[in-house]
């Protein structure tokens, strides 16, 4: 392995991704919480950058480690870019994945595929003893009209990705880590830290 960074996340899907996605690269990443309890970062920022700075600051000061926060989320045109920045908060906290995708297929109830369009965003924030920079990447696709594929997390289920005209979910997750807004975030994360953080 070329370097190591840690990871400040709760979300176990993030985590497998972020692992995957980095792998080739020979980065390995690992969860901030095996070193360091470090509670709950509360995502206070008024956009994905500020929240993903302030878990990626979060793992640095208590830890000393190269950190990364990352904050995600899926914003529907229809619903004037809803859920976006709450979309791990879709419907109240501790609602159910399967849940926060019923609602949002309700509130897309008859609407047609040309205005179901969305994409799914990801910011990726690194804080080292460097300095700090900021990773972003996005991936177009509309909703669809139930759910599909049991692969993923969180919305995989009703994202259509439109080259394939098939959900993150039923792609799996070799395809989704090619093409996702994770992936195009964290390998330009990954490029930076080869290039300018591992010596
Ligand atoms: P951490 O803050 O601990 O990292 P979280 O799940 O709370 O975990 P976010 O605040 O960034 O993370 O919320 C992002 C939500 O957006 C996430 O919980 C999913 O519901 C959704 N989401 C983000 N990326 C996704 C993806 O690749 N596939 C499906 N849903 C995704």
């Amino acid at each position: 392995m070329s370097g190591e960074v840690y990871l400040v996340t709760r979300n176990e899907g993030k985590l497998k991704e972020a692992k995957d996605i980095l792998a080739p690269f020979s980065i390995s990443v690992k969860s901030i919480y095996e070193i360091c309890d470090i509670g709950k970062v509360e995502e206070k920022g008024e956009n994905y950058a500020h929240n993903a700075l302030l878990k990626a600051r979060a793992g640095f000061i208590n830890t000393g480690k190269i950190s990364l926060g990352e904050d995600s989320g899926l914003e529907v045109d229809y619903l004037r870019g809803a859920p976006g920045l709450y979309s791990a908060r879709f419907g109240g906290e501790n609602v159910s994945s399967g849940d926060k995708i019923s609602l949002l297929l309700k509130s897309l109830q008859g609407v047609p595929q040309e205005e179901r369009t969305a994409r799914f965003v990801c910011v990726v924030a690194l804080v080292w003893e460097g300095g700090e920079e900021i990773f972003r990447g996005v991936c177009e696709g509309y909703i669809a009209e139930e759910p599909r594929g049991n692969t993923g997390f969180g919305y995989d289920p009703i994202f259509i990705f439109p080259p394939e005209v098939k959900t993150f979910a039923e792609l799996g997750s070799e395809f989704k880590n090619r093409y996702s807004h994770r992936s195009r975030a964290f390998r330009q994360c990954a490029e930076f830290l080869i290039g300018e953080v591992f010596h």
